[in-house]
């Protein structure tokens, strides 16, 4: 059959066949990535460096969250805060467009806990390991094992809790756009401690990726919604991605990300999905509750629509497609 009648007479019969959703366009799309808070401008100009040449949006989520993990100053990665008895400990995931996905909780002493989440995805039956066995994983498949050693930032912030040792959620905010909030727990480091990436590429099919070390000074142990798929992340190529930061707890109670998915599978624009989910929580755990915490989504749906919405004020987050220039935005927020 001629090249161009192929062409026709495939995409003409993906829908009837169900198939619309796991095959590319042919490299039409525009590229879209966002990713969480004031670094996300730093990680979204990684994806985009792979998007604009045709990427994959997996391969861009997951060097965006290794940029992450490099930058001291985005509070994820070795370099992070620790848990209170003073180790640093890490979760991520990634998926992809075929609903496969990976996660590593509780990780210590590998530097990229996102790469280690990708090898797991790929090279095992397994999506989700943690501590001992996940590190044991990383050492296998060609990981460095790091000294146990925090950053200066993050044993001044540990010295200082030492002090009292009380742990307490943190409302996650920006601290460099909200000079005016309460004074935080770091001094001038910001308090929120996860970078999330979402992508879309121009085959049309989405991924993400999500990394952290957790809420500082959390229990030993202790493991957040970002390792916790349909929690911290979701994906599913026909409807869109989502993914999360702030109050790991609660996000994993309503089912966060997976949530959005489901919103947005009704119609609803992104920003709407985000919105629609922490009135869920609201409605959950009354507003009191809530006024003590911070919950923060960004979504993408499969048209290209972006959007975002926090529980409380402080969210940012970066946005890169073909005619917006990686802008940094303050999301809408409910209280
Ligand atoms: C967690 N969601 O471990 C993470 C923390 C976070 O900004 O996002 N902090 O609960």
């Amino acid at each position: 059959m001629e090249r161009r009648k192929f062409l026709q007479f495939g995409t003409s019969i993906l829908p009837v066949l169900g198939l619309s959703s796991f095959t590319n366009n042919f490299g039409n799309n525009n590229p879209i990535v966002l990713s969480t808070w004031n670094d996300g401008l730093e990680t979204n100009k990684t994806a985009w460096q792979i998007l604009k040449q045709k990427g994959t949006a997996l391969d861009a989520v997951e060097q965006a969250a290794i940029t992450a993990e490099n930058m001291l100053s985005c509070c994820v990665g070795l370099g992070a805060n620790p848990d209170r008895d003073g180790f640093v400990t890490l979760d991520a995931s990634i998926m992809d467009n075929k609903g496969n996905c990976g996660a590593v909780a509780f990780l210590e002493q590998i530097k990229h806990p996102v790469s280690v989440a990708r090898k797991l995805m790929e090279n095992t039956p397994h999506v989700f390991m943690a501590g001992e066995g996940a590190q044991q994983f990383a050492i296998k498949n060609g990981f460095t094992l790091e000294e146990k050693k925090l950053s200066a930032d993050a044993q001044k912030a540990y010295d200082e809790w030492l002090k009292k040792s009380n742990y307490q959620p943190q409302v996650n905010r920006e601290n460099k756009t909200h000079q005016n909030e309460e004074k935080l727990i770091n001094g001038d480091k910001n308090n929120h401690d996860t970078m999330g990436i979402i992508a879309m590429d121009v085959f049309g099919n989405l991924s993400g990726s999500c990394t952290t070390s957790g809420q500082a000074f959390k229990m030993r142990g202790r493991v957040g919604d970002v390792p916790v798929i349909g929690g911290g992340l979701f994906v599913d190529n026909e409807i869109g991605a989502a993914v999360a930061t702030g109050q790991g707890e609660d996000i994993i109670r309503i089912s966060g990300c997976h949530t959005i998915i489901e919103y947005m599978r009704q119609g609803h624009k992104p920003e709407m999905a985000c919105k629609k989910t922490i009135e869920r929580l609201v409605k959950l755990k009354g507003k009191e509750y809530c006024k003590k915490i911070q919950v923060c989504f960004i979504a993408i749906d499969k048209k290209g629509n972006t959007g975002a919405y926090s529980l409380q004020e402080g969210f940012t987050y970066a946005v890169a497609t073909n005619s917006e220039n990686n802008n940094l935005k303050k999301a809408n927020f409910l209280l």
